[in-house]
């Protein structure tokens, strides 16, 4: 029975994880680095883009079943959901996931579980396992003491989609692998305590495996469209119509080109699976090429537009990755504004609906943000990096007579817009 879940890492993660277990009745304790954040979820002062997240953390953080402090206390089991970022050279740094291991550590007892959920590459779940037998000889662990282990241990990767987090937390089906079959058993006890989608058990490496073949999945998919609009803008056709009418066939679901893909997900993990088979992954590395060179193959194409027009002044639309969020993480349309800004700044017209000001990535790439209307009528160039919502409100006529890159193909039908979007 899990009474107490200590969740390390209070991000888009770790902190509906948290806000989910304590609505159903798990008295939980959130751990995060960071004292503000601390504070905040203490205040129930969390404000997400997650629909229905911050109503639920004031609630469960009113009743004392969910309390954020900076360091874990004994529990009946410990999630650990911390950001595993890559650094430079495309290795996983896993620094955090280990210094949250470190931090509970000394708390075990006999009979607790601990659980990742942060992305790991293939093997990782077991290096956590031999960083907890560091910190406590003790203690037994399932990779070298099997089902007889004080300690279980196991790997559950989120696969929630971003702006409708608690809705597919809750349906959506969850991988559970453990380092024994014991182990992911009890993983999926803690799940089941609020998910509704199937549970599917298994081993860590597969559980590890799975999440990294998602992410990269959907990331080699989006280089083929983002390749095909290269193909198309080469060749002078409409990507937007190959793609409409390729897609017409039983067969074939081409995913959308973009200004290049966002986030923190599937722009990273791939990198995992590289490093975890770095001779078998020649696709997904090459894909992952494909995608990041997109805003720059944006910003020429928007150069090229403007050798069309006289004295040009750039709309740039939207910074988010992501439609209708504020979510600026890795987003490609900070690299292709930094790329505009070498020669444009001063006639660069930024727009984020959803945020207050530049943000850092852009100072001295670009003078601010302004309004909608302002950057349609200063502009000559329009170029539409992200699909929010008031961008697909624009009129024709605000469009008329000027160069367009609609890098998300939400004006494709609109007669001002050529081909070479
Ligand atoms: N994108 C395209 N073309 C498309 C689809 C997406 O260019 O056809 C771009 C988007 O514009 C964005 C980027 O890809 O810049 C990623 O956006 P997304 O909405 O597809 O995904 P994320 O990164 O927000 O969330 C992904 C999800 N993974 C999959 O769909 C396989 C989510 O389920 C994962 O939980 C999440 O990564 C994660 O945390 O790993």
């Amino acid at each position: 029975m899990v009474n107490r879940v200590c969740i390390i890492g209070l991000g888009y993660v770790g902190l509906p994880s948290a806000v989910l277990l304590a609505k159903h009745g798990v008295e939980v304790i959130g751990v995060d680095i960071d004292a503000e954040r601390v504070a905040a979820v203490n205040l129930g002062r969390i404000t997400t883009n997650e629909s229905g997240l911050d109503q639920m953390l004031r609630d469960v953080v009113s009743s004392g079943m969910l309390r954020a402090q900076d360091a874990p206390i004994a529990a009946d089991a410990f999630i650990i959901a911390v950001p595993t970022p890559v650094t430079a050279d495309y290795t996983p740094d896993l620094s955090q996931v280990r210094a949250a291991v470190n931090s509970l550590a000394y708390l075990l007892e006999v009979g607790n579980l601990v659980v990742v959920e942060s992305t790991l590459p293939v093997g990782g779940t077991e290096m956590c396992c031999e960083w907890l037998a560091e910190a406590r000889s003790d203690l037994s662990f399932p990779h070298r003491a099997g089902e007889s282990s004080d300690i279980r241990v196991g790997y559950c990767p989120e696969r929630v989609l971003p702006g409708n987090t608690l809705f597919e937390m809750t349906h959506n089906d969850r991988v559970m692998g453990g380092i024994t079959p014991a182990c992911s058993m009890a993983v999926s006890q803690i799940y089941q305590v609020f998910s509704r989608g199937a549970c599917h058990t298994t081993d860590v490496r597969t559980a590890e495996l799975v999440k990294l073949v998602e992410n990269a999945y959907r990331d080699v998919n989006i280089a083929f469209a983002n390749e095909i609009s290269n193909v198309c803008n080469a060749l002078s056709v409409d990507p937007w119509l190959i793609r409409d009418i390729a897609n017409s066939h039983p067969r074939v679901a081409m995913l959308r080109q973009g200004p290049g893909v966002g986030g923190h997900c599937i722009s990273v993990d791939p990198w995992f699976m590289v490093h975890s088979a770095p001779d078998e992954t020649p696709l997904v590395r090459i894909a992952r090429q494909v995608n990041s060179d997109k805003p720059r193959r944006v910003a020429e194409q928007v150069i090229s537009v403007c050798k069309t027009v006289e004295d040009p002044v750039i709309a740039c639309l939207g910074l988010a990755y992501k439609a209708d969020t504020d979510d600026l993480r890795g987003s490609p349309s900070i690299s292709v504004i930094q790329q505009l800004g070498e020669s444009f700044h001063d006639r660069l017209l930024i727009v984020e609906p959803n945020i207050a000001a530049l943000p850092s990535e852009l100072a001295g790439y670009a003078p601010g943000l302004v309004d909608l209307n302002t950057a349609l009528e200063g502009a000559n160039v329009i170029v539409l990096l992200t699909d929010h919502k008031e961008f697909h409100r624009v009129s024709w006529k605000q469009l008329s007579g000027k160069g367009i890159v609609d890098t998300r193909g939400i004006w494709r039908k609109n007669p001002n817009c050529g081909v070479d979007t």
